[in-house]
């Protein structure tokens, strides 16, 4: 009873978070004279709507760990979504992973043409960039995101590990080169959230290895439930076509490893990532319950 409770409780908290995130991502996608119209519709139709904000619940929670206000945190948010819709609006495109489905409805490209789908991931990552400039404060703590969050979305991240995941594995696949495309392709962007709650909030030291840590983990133990979740998942509810891995050759963790290891790795981060945060104790409570969610999810 107590447990469920509790639970109620952080579920309220989270969906109350998110409806902030949703409302600043809202305000921060509404651009005056210079930009086109279409360019606009398409960069809102690409970000708003439905997403889970994890990038963004991550960031607020570990401010809130760090004892800082979500007020001051909600730039940060909104500059990882973002990036998080820029690189899901490219990676739809047919030079990457060719996909016509994304959220439950069709992609950026599909709906609006290739060409604004590009513009679109072009100006979202400026934008995110412009939100820390303008939004974080003060300029000590500025500086840091944006280099933060810079260097995750850069060549040797997020770019770095999309770049060797469409170049493929073949036969030279380990789960370690596995892990070294996924820590950059998916885990940077979990790290980096935690990263500029944890600045923002003026973080210790000691803050931001435990966050850097869990988020780790947690990267981790996402990609491998998203790719069980393309073998085994209901399409209509994950809101992307499924099976695209297989059809694609492309190197998994149940592929790998086979199903069943797989999901006993995916337990193994979950302990790691929860004891991870042990440094900060009770007020990362809701960072834990976020962690289960994240292992526990059917999209
Ligand atoms: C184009 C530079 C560039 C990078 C693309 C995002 C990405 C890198 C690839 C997408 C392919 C993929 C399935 C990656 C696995 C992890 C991932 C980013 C899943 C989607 O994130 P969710 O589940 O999506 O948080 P929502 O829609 O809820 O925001």
């Amino acid at each position: 009873m107590t447990t469920s409770v509790r639970g109620d409780a952080v579920e309220i908290h989270w969906q109350r978070l998110r409806v902030r995130v949703d409302s600043a991502l809202d305000l921060a996608l509404q651009f005056g004279e210079g930009c086109p119209i279409e360019l606009q519709e398409a960069m809102r139709y690409s970000v708003l709507g439905s997403g889970k904000r994890l990038r963004p619940l991550l960031v607020l929670l570990a401010a809130e760990a760090c004892g800082g206000l979500v007020e001051a945190a909600l730039p940060a948010a909104c500059a990882v979504e973002l990036i998080h819709a820029y690189s899901l609006v490219h990676d739809d495109l047919p030079a990457m992973d060719d996909d016509d489905l994304r959220r439950g409805r069709p992609t950026c490209h599909k709906q609006f043409g290739e060409a604004t789908a590009i513009l679109v991931g072009d100006a979202l990552q400026a934008r995110a960039f412009e939100l820390l400039a303008s939004g974080i404060k003060p300029a000590e703590r500025t500086v840091r995101c944006v280099a933060e969050l810079a260097r995750a979305a850069g060549a040797t991240a997020l770019v770095g590990g999309q770049t060797d995941d469409l170049a493929g594995l073949n036969s030279h696949a380990t789960v370690e080169r596995l892990q070294a495309i996924h820590r950059r392709k998916t885990g940077a962007m979990f790290v980096v959230s935690l990263r500029l709650g944890a600045i923002v909030a003026g973080a210790t030291d000691d803050q931001l290895t435990a966050l850097t840590e869990y988020g780790t983990h947690v990267g981790l133990a996402f990609q491998i439930i998203d790719d069980l979740l393309d073998v085994s998942g209901q399409q209509d509810v994950v809101g992307k076509r499924l099976g695209k891995d297989h059809d694609r050759r492309k190197l998994t963790y149940p592929q790998l490893l086979g199903v069943e290891a797989s999901r006993h790795r995916v337990e193994e981060l979950l302990d790691s990532a929860i004891r991870a945060l042990e440094p900060i104790g009770d007020d990362a409570d809701s960072l834990r319950g976020l962690a289960r969610f994240i292992v526990q999810r059917d999209h």
